[in-house]
């Protein structure tokens, strides 16, 4: 992916400006990686027009996957899913009861049809999410591909390095 690419592939929304904390980190992936992303903070339960409006163009804008975080009730993944053929990613958020739990209920019951593929909560599933929408992409794109090889052969071998513990 050249470097000069800037029209956003990957759409990240979410429930609340107050996920913007965890989501953030999935930015800050794409980033490393080149990939433009926008960043929403669209409710489907409070704005849930907003949120029609926004998958329904996100195909039409260029965008090829969509990651979808929500705590509580988290509907907007599903939500999501429901008004457009892209790939949705769901990150289950930390809400104040249930540790996420609640979130993630939500997100793997979708009910046949409609898939969304649901990652860990919070910040790893935030952080997974973008790498798993740049696999994604990199089916079609060899240069991302291979700065994933980089990527995984670096973490493996920052492991290798501070392994020894005395
Ligand atoms: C969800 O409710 C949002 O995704 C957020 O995680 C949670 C709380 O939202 P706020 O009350 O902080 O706006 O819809």
């Amino acid at each position: 992916m050249s470097k000069s690419e800037s029209k956003p592939l990957v759409g990240i929304v979410m429930g609340s400006r107050s996920d913007w904390e965890v989501m953030r980190g999935a930015a800050a992936v794409l980033k490393e990686f080149g990939v433009a992303c926008e960043c929403r903070a669209i409710s489907a339960h409070r704005s849930p027009e907003l949120v029609s409006e926004y998958a329904r163009s996100a195909e039409g804008r260029g965008v090829e996957v969509i990651i979808a975080a929500a705590g509580m009730s988290a509907a907007l993944p599903g939500v999501v899913a429901a008004q457009t053929t892209l790939p949705v990613l769901g990150v289950p958020l930390e809400g104040k009861l249930l540790g996420g739990l609640d979130a993630v209920l939500s997100m793997v019951q979708m009910p046949g049809g409609v898939p969304v593929g649901t990652l860990a909560v919070g910040s790893a599933g935030a952080k997974n999410a973008a790498l798993l929408a740049v696999r994604i992409l990199a089916s079609s794109r060899p240069e991302l591909r291979e700065r994933l090889k980089k990527y995984q052969a670096e973490m493996a071998e920052q492991i290798r390095a501070e392994a020894e513990l005395e």
